[in-house]
């Protein structure tokens, strides 16, 4: 009989019945996400110094994750973060990025300390809450820099010829990081990147 059951046990019951399938189900994201990291071995190619760190799909393991690991202002000079949608690598030549660019955003030496992780926390949650309206599916990933010359974050998009995807893209991120209006930020083709003779690509849309 509960009644002769020791109160313990009661309780515990209790709380049995209370935990509702909300409690007990964590939340799926709409994607399954990818973090890589990436430091500069003299052994090895470019490509083979991306190393995939873990894959999450709800926004529990994302904050594992993210509270598990360095912040981007603490990395060693060089490396980089990279999240991607599952199945994508964070390089121009993965078949879902050739045709695609980035939104650049360069920050300043002193951003380091007071911006670059929150900047990164932002764009985490941008692509992971899918804040791009319609546009969220034209996202493939994003990449942290950190550089002696000045930090970078960059989001990455599938196709450079989607100005109206592109632009929407620019301003919502421009928006959520609070960069100031006369700010600029540009957006530059990966083929452009690539075969880049100076410092920077030229930019094929700004906001
Ligand atoms: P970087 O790491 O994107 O920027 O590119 P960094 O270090 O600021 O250098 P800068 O040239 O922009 O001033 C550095 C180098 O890494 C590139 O010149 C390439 O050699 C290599 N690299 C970077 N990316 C993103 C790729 C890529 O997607 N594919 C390949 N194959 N190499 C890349």
């Amino acid at each position: 009989m509960a009644a002769d059951r020791p109160e313990a046990m009661q309780n515990e019951k209790e709380e049995e019945t209370d935990a509702s399938p909300e409690m007990m189900i964590k939340h799926p994201l709409q994607n399954k996400w990818t973090l890589w990291f990436y430091k500069h071995d003299k052994n090895r190619s470019w490509e083979d110094s991306q190393i995939e760190i873990a894959s999450f799909d709800t926004v529990e393991d994302f904050w594992a994750l993210y509270n598990h690991i360095e912040v981007a202002s603490l990395l060693p000079i060089g490396c980089d973060y990279s999240l991607f949608k599952q199945g994508i690598k964070p390089m121009w030549e993965d078949e879902r990025n050739k045709k695609g660019g980035r939104w650049l955003i360069n920050l300043c030496k002193q951003q380091r300390s007071s911006e670059l992780d929150n900047f990164w926390l932002e764009v985490l949650l941008l692509l992971v809450g899918e804040s791009f309206e319609d546009h969220s599916d034209d996202i493939c990933g994003a990449v942290v820099n950190v550089r002696p010359k000045g930090d970078k974050i960059g989001v990455w998009t599938g196709d450079s010829k989607k100005p109206e995807s592109i632009l929407r893209i620019g301003t919502i991120l421009k928006e959520r990081l609070r960069i100031p209006r006369q700010v600029n930020i540009g957006f530059q083709a990966h083929t452009d990147t690539m075969s880049k003779s100076g410092s920077t690509a030229k930019n094929r849309f700004t906001v």
